[in-house]
């Protein structure tokens, strides 16, 4: 590589480019060691293989970087490859990036500009149907060999997939065995379409449905329920003209309402029906279900886009308070007429990448675990993906309690995850990459999720800094 990375906070620090692929045979055990079940941690996020083409661009923009931590009868080994997109392939052959700003593709290379897939696919580790996907949101899956971490390729249900896009924020619902998700974009950059599609607990594609957003809105994450599918659709938005020019995908307009999609899994989006509230926005979903028609949208919901790099129409300033991501419920009456709704928040305490025991996806439930912020701390980062979190978190939406642990002064934490060894929801391990900014290196924590406050009952000690990873899952071995 001839061109060096950027001076830019996408490219320094903690997270500059890692684009190690690293096969770490028993991984440091400090402290009792967990009686996890066996099985694998899988964890996907950008690890941009080479300098952007054009100055600089955003963190998310990266390749993908899929790694495991497989847990072995009380051993730990991890392993990371790139997935190998043809975008990856074809950067590596010119020893150079060919590809252009994020989410722009008028500004790649003529060489490969609508040429060769632009999918970086380096979001969300899926699992479902005995397949591990790597998803971003604005391209089709990968398929990635669930013990080499090697690229099988492109996935599409077999050709079958009509959206050009998949969310990195599908559910499996613990019930049926289907996964439900959803593509936006879906009918090519900066249209209005949004697909809905079902996958069988086969792993067969059985379902897709088209409709129209109000707007070409970001929609990073969808709920379901028992009896219904949730899609709100938030007012950061895509402008097909300014793309082409060369500008930003992404602008953030306030004075646009949030729009709430929602209609009955059974009959489909033929009974959709639109709910909204005034501009705001969420990444993720925290969980959601229904008692008959009441439907309660559990989130993470800010004032404005939390991302610091999309600016707001209005060319308002990035206002960090407003930036900050409240666990939030929705709740809406499916027998009564109008596009309003309830709202209140769950707890006092605001953070990101929430998730939850996922036996319970689109049921009641009672905890999830999160990366908290606590403003009076010191902050590394910004933003919802690695947003800066300071402590890990277990908050009860009963009663709005959070149970927190602090590292220190020098630590943040990648998000969560919960293993269950037993039926409750907080019977089990919560697993959470902390970073240690001071030492350029990284840690396990493995937590009691009963207890997050005592600290971790074991730590997973690394020889080597970890670049952000955005989401992961965890897959017994059975
Ligand atoms: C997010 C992450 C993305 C993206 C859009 O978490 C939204 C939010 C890592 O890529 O493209
Ligand atoms: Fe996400």
């Amino acid at each position: 590589m001839t061109k060096p990375f950027p001076d830019s906070p996408s490219y320094t620090g903690h997270d500059a480019p890692s684009r190690l692929e690293v096969d770490l045979f028993d991984v440091e055990i400090i402290g009792e060691p967990p009686r996890l079940p066996n099985g694998t941690w899988y964890r996907l996020g950008p690890d941009p293989q080479y300098p952007p083409l054009h100055g600089d661009d955003f963190f998310i923009s990266g390749d993908g970087m899929m790694s495991m931590f497989r847990f072995t009868d009380g051993y730990v080994d991890y392993k990371s490859r790139y997935v190998r997109t043809e975008r990856f392939l074809a950067e590596r052959k010119a020893r150079r990036r060919l590809f252009g700003d994020y989410r722009n593709p008028f500004t790649d290379d003529p060489s490969v500009r609508g040429k060769v897939d632009r999918a970086q696919v380096n979001t969300t580790a899926w699992w479902h149907a005995g397949r591990l996907l790597a998803l971003k949101e604005d391209s089709r899956p990968y398929q990635v060999h669930p013990d080499t971490l090697d690229t099988i390729g492109r996935f599409d249900w077999n050709g079958k997939l009509r959206s050009e896009t998949v969310t990195a924020h599908p559910k499996n619902d613990p019930e049926t065995g289907e996964m439900l998700f959803f593509g936006y974009e879906a009918g090519g950059i900066a249209t209005t379409d949004i697909a809905f599609c079902v996958a069988n607990e086969k792993g067969e594609l059985v379902r897709e449905e088209w409709f129209q957003a109000p707007y070409c809105g970001m929609v990073h994450d969808f709920a379901i329920t028992r009896d219904y599918v949730i899609i709100p659709v938030y007012p950061t938005i895509a402008k097909l003209d300014r793309i082409k020019a060369g500008g930003l995908h992404w602008v953030s307009d306030l004075s646009q309402p949030t729009w709430v999609a929602i209609f009955p899994r059974k009959t489909g989006v033929k009974d959709l029906r639109w709910f909204r509230r005034p501009g705001c926005h969420s990444y993720h979903v925290i969980n959601a279900w229904n008692e008959g028609p009441r439907i309660y949208l559990d989130q993470c919901v800010s004032e404005i886009n939390p991302f610091p790099f999309i600016p707001d129409e209005s060319g308002a300033p990035y206002d960090p308070r407003k930036a900050a991501t409240y666990p939030t419920r929705w709740i809406f009456d499916m027998s009564a007429p109008g596009d309003t709704f309830e709202e209140r928040r769950l707890t006092n305490v605001f953070g990101d990448v929430p998730r939850i025991d996922e036996r319970r996806t689109g049921a009641p439930y009672r905890y999830f675990y999160m990366g908290v912020v606590d403003p009076t701390k010191p902050i590394h980062k910004s933003g919802p993906v690695g947003g800066g979190f300071n402590h890990v978190g277990k908050i009860d939406v009963q009663t709005g309690k959070a149970d927190l642990w602090y590292g220190d002064d020098n630590c943040g934490f990648q998000e969560p995850i919960f293993v269950p060894t037993g039926p409750g929801e907080d019977e089990g391990y919560v697993l959470a990459v902390i970073d240690h900014y001071d030492q350029n290196r990284s840690d396990v924590g493995v937590f009691d999720a009963r207890n997050i406050s005592r600290g971790p009952v074991a730590t997973l000690r690394l020889p080597m800094r970890l670049r952000l990873a955005v989401h992961g899952c965890w897959v017994n071995a059975t």
